[in-house]
C-alpha cells in the first residue's frame, strides 16, 4: 500500500476512519477469552472448538479468529488430517501481551479500554466543545469529585487499578531506572494506587523503603488484590494528598498524578511536597511528555485528549512541568526520555 500516492488512494484516512474496528476486534477477543483459551489448550484449535469452548456462535467466532489472523494475533494452520480444517494458535505477541497471566500482560488495560475509555471517547466531540470531562454523559455520575467519578463503584475502581497496574509491566523498569534513585532511602509514592511502581522501585533499589500513599479505599483494594505481606519494604499510608499533611521523605514519586489536575492544583500539591521534602531530597515526576513544539509524540497528544474526556488535567511539555516545579521551590531539574510511553523528571530541594 505504501507505494500508492495518497492523492490517489487515501490509505491513511481509511485506516484512521476504521481504527476503531481494530480496537473492538481486540477488545472482543480479550473479553471472550480467545487468547487464554488457546493458551490453555496447548494445541491449535479449530473455530468450532473455540466456539464450543467459549460458548459463542460458530460463524461469529470464525470471523473473529480470521480477523485476529489478519492482525497477526493468531496464526492459521491448515490441518492435513482433517479435510483442511483451519486451526488457530496464538502468535508470540498475543501470548506475551494478551493472555491474562503473562508477566507482560496488557489484558487488564484492554478490558478497561473497552469497558470505560471507549464509552468516554464516545463523547470526545462534546468534551472538545465544552472543554471538560464526560463522566456525567457517559456514566450519569457527577464529576465534581474527580476520583469519586472515576471510582463510581468498587468494580470500576478495581478495573481502573488493574489498568494502572498493567502498564508498569511494560514501562515500569525504564521509569525507575531513568535516574539513579539509590541515594533516596525513604520514598513516598503519592497516589501510588496498586503499588506496581513501588514494587519496581524495590526490585531496582533493594535498600529503599517505599510507602504507597493513596485514598483509604484505594489502599484497602491494593492490600486485598495487589500487595501481599511478602512484599517486604512496601507499606501503605491512607490519606488525601490535597487535604492531609504529607509525611516527610527523601523522595516523592508522582507518577501520572499531575496530568489529572489543573496547573493550580498541581502547583498546590508540588508546594506541599516541597515543604515536607527533606533538604537534599527530591521529587520524581513520571508522565508522558509532549515535545516543546507540541509536535508529538502522538501517544502523548492522544493521551492529552483522554485527560480531557476523563480528568481535569492535560499532558504537558517538559518546560511546563519545569515551571511548576520551579514555582514550588524545586531546583536541579533533570529530564530523561525513555522512548516508551512514560518519561521521568527529577528535581531536588
Ligand atoms: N501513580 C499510579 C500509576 O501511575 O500507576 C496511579 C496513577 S492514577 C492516574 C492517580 C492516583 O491518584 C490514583 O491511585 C488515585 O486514587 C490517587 N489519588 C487521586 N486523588 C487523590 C488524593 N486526593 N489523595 C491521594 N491519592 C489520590
Ligand atoms: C489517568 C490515567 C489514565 C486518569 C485516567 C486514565 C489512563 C487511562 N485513563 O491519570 C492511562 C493512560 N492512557 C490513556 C489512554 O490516557
Amino acid at each position: 500500500m505504501s507505494s500508492l500516492d495518497e492523492a490517489e488512494y487515501p490509505q491513511r484516512i481509511l485506516d484512521y476512519m476504521e481504527g476503531f474496528l481494530i480496537s473492538k476486534t481486540l477488545f472482543a477477543s480479550c473479553e471472550l477469552g480467545v487468547f487464554d483459551f488457546l493458551l490453555a489448550s496447548q494445541r491449535p484449535l479449530s473455530a468450532a472448538e473455540v466456539a464450543e469452548g467459549l460458548g459463542t456462535s460458530r460463524d461469529g467466532t470464525e470471523r473473529l479468529l480470521s480477523a485476529c489472523v489478519g492482525l497477526q494475533l493468531l496464526t492459521a494452520h491448515r490441518s492435513h488430517a482433517d479435510g483442511g480444517t483451519v486451526l488457530y494458535s496464538n502468535t508470540e505477541m498475543a501470548r506475551m501481551y494478551l493472555t491474562k497471566c503473562s508477566p507482560r500482560s496488557l489484558y487488564h488495560s484492554i478490558l478497561y479500554s473497552s469497558s470505560t475509555l471507549y464509552l468516554c471517547w464516545n463523547y470526545l466531540t462534546d468534551a472538545v466543545r465544552e472543554g471538560r470531562n464526560q463522566h456525567e454523559r457517559a456514566f450519569g455520575v457527577s464529576s465534581g469529585d474527580l476520583f469519586g467519578a472515576v471510582y463510581r463503584s468498587d468494580e470500576e475502581m478495581l478495573s481502573f487499578m488493574q489498568l494502572m497496574n498493567s502498564i508498569w509491566n511494560i514501562c515500569g523498569e525504564d521509569v525507575v531506572m531513568a535516574f539513579d534513585l539509590s541515594p533516596f532511602k525513604t520514598i513516598y509514592d503519592l497516589g501510588g494506587c496498586s503499588g506496581a511502581l513501588a514494587r519496581r522501585c524495590l526490585t531496582a533499589y533493594p535498600g529503599c523503603c517505599v510507602t504507597i500513599f493513596d485514598l483509604p479505599k484505594v489502599v484497602r483494594m491494593s492490600r486485598e488484590h495487589f500487595i501481599s505481606q511478602e512484599d517486604e519494604g512496601i507499606s501503605f499510608f491512607e490519606g488525601d494528598f490535597f487535604r492531609d499533611p504529607l509525611p516527610e521523605a527523601d523522595l516523592y514519586i508522582l507518577a501520572r498524578i499531575l496530568h489529572d489536575w489543573t496547573d493550580s492544583r498541581s502547583l498546590e500539591l508540588l508546594t506541599k511536597v516541597y515543604q515536607r521534602c527533606k533538604t537534599g531530597g527530591g521529587v520524581l515526576l513520571v508522565e508522558a511528555l509532549l515535545h516543546e513544539d507540541n509536535s508529538g509524540p502522538l501517544t502523548a497528544q492522544l493521551y492529552s485528549l483522554n485527560m480531557l474526556v476523563q480528568t481535569e488535567g492535560r499532558e504537558r511539555k517538559t518546560s511546563e512541568y519545569a515551571a511548576l516545579l520551579t514555582a514550588a521551590g524545586f531546583a536541579h531539574i533533570q529530564v530523561r526520555r525513555t522512548g516508551k510511553i512514560y518519561d521521568a523528571i527529577l528535581a531536588t530541594k
